[in-house]
Parts: structure tokens; sequence; C-alpha cells
């Protein structure tokens, strides 16, 4: 085996995949629950999807179950996505479905990249690129280490037709949108209301009543949404982000189809 070959192997295979995702019709920032759940749906459809990932690992906030008890919660709706994903889940009471939080994570990864998404580890999405129109057409991506290392490095840009906020609790890129482009978002104050306190049933039911675009080519999905809509928060039931995934994976390709001359 030679170093050099295998170094080669890696830099052009990735860079070929790279080339190849950059102009995509959805474009995820995030590989948590619903991001990962949001890419699988999309990917199935035949829909060409990227997802991009700040950390090193996918997953977000699933691993850690509820305070590191590595265990999820899904209510009775979610129960037929785990099924299709064939995570075991065992019934604690009427209604309340309890599987390992490893095991969800690996599965919704697994099959998300199965279908076709392709998902780029380890790069931070740190603004969109707009057109005439006022109108969300791609992403600016550096690597994470550069804004870790607090390095002056100018970023790249991909394109895409949909953007998918999937960042969680921060709603980081529509936080970006709603600062550059003036208080627009279609929210009751035009700005990201930010998230409640902890209100479960109340929180996964907005959640998954509140799938429609934030700003045109902009939709949100999972945690994303209760903090633009300023909804509550639910804690480690996980039910509503892998619906929520679904459901904006059907939102955008209804979009799509609509969508014409979108270069
Ligand atoms: O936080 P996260 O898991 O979001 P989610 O899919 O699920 C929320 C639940 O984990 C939990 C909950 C359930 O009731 O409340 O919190 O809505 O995953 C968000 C992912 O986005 C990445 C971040 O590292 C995480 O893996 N991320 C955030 N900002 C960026 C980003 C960014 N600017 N660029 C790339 N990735």
């Amino acid at each position: 085996m030679d170093e050099v070959t295998i170094s080669k192997a890696i830099i052009e295979s990735y860079t070929k995949e790279f080339l190849e995702f950059m102009e995509v019709d959805v474009a995820i920032v995030g590989a948590g629950p619903s991001g990962l759940a949001a890419g699988y749906y999309l990917a199935k459809k035949g829909i060409k999807t990227v997802i991009y990932e700040r950390r090193l690992s996918v997953g977000g906030g699933m691993w850690g179950g509820g305070m590191m008890f590595n265990k999820i919660v899904v209510q009775n709706e979610a129960k037929p996505i785990l099924d299709e994903y064939r995570i075991t889940a065992t019934e604690y009471q009427e209604g309340y479905y309890v599987a390992d939080s490893v095991e969800a994570v690996s599965a919704l990864c697994y099959r998300c990249v199965k279908a076709g998404a392709r998902i780029f580890n380890l790069i931070s999405v740190e603004d969109v690129m707009i057109r005439e129109n006022d109108r969300i057409t791609g992403l600016v991506l550096n690597w994470s280490a550069v804004s870790l290392a607090n390095l002056h490095v100018d970023p790249l840009v991909i394109r895409s037709r949909l953007v998918i906020d999937a960042t969680g609790h921060d709603a980081e890129v529509c936080r970006i949108v709603s600062r550059k482009i003036g208080n627009r978002l279609q929210t009751k104050t035009g700005n990201v209301i930010g998230e409640k306190p902890m209100w479960a049933e109340v929180g996964e039911k907005e959640l998954v009543a509140e799938a429609k675009q934030v700003f045109p080519g902009l939709l949100a999905t999972g945690m994303a949404i209760n903090a633009v809509f300023g909804y509550p928060r639910m804690g480690a039931i996980f039910g509503g982000m892998l619906i929520s995934g679904k459901q904006v994976a059907e939102l955008s390709a209804d979009i799509l189809k609509k969508a014409e001359g979108w270069k």
C-alpha cells in the first residue's frame, strides 16, 4: 500500500463529489435528526440533496437522549417513521415509545446516505446567497476549523434551488436572513421570534403545524421552526423532529415541482 495513493484517493474522490453537489435542488444546513430525516425523504424522491454539518459527527442533539441517558421517546404519530427506519422501539406506556438514541442516529444517518443524500461534515454555513426578487439561491461555506481558529479566510459558495434550516435551537440560517435582509420572514414579527420555555405537548404540535416557506427559497425544520415561530421547546421527545423532517421534504418537493427557471 502506498501512502500517497491513499491520500490521492481521498482528495480526488472527495473533490469530485464536492463539485458534483455544488449545484443541487435542496441544501440542508445541519445534520441533526430533522435534517437527516429531511435528507432521507428528499433523496428517496430522487431530489438532489446535500447536507452540511458543522461538527465532526452527525446526529445533533439526539445522541445524548435526555440529560445523557441515551434513550429517546417518540409518540404514536412518529412510530411509523421509526418502523420505516427499522429502529427498535418499545412501548413504555400507551403512546410513549422508547428507543436507543445511538441506534436511532445511526439508522437516520445510514438511510439518508444510502438514499442518495450527500453529507459533508466539518463545514459551517456562514451566510446565504441571494438573487433578484430576494430569493435565497445558495449557501456560503467555510471549514468549521477556520472559524474555530479564527482565521481570516474567504468562503466558497454552492447553489441550491431551496435551502432548509435544520440548525436546531439557534435557527442560524433564518437569523442570518432576518439580520441581513431586514425583518421579512413569514413570522408575526418578521424576524426570528425565539423559542419559548418547555412545554412538550404544545411544542410538538406547533412544530408540525408550521410547514411553510420562511422566506422565498428558505424553509425550516425541527427545533429551528420552534425558534423561528416562537413555540415552546420539548426536550427529549423526538417524534416531532422526524415528522417535521418528512414534512419539509414533502413541502420542498411540491415547491420544486411548481418552480420554473430557478437559475
Ligand atoms: O440541534 P439539532 O439536533 O437540531 P434538530 O434536528 O433536533 C433538535 C433535537 O436534537 C433536540 C430537541 C428535541 O426536542 O430539542 O435539541 O432540530 O441539530 C442541528 C445540527 O445543525 C448543526 C449542529 O452542529 C447540529 O448538528 N449546525 C448548526 N448550525 C450550523 C450547523 C451551521 N451554521 N452550519 C452547519 N451546521
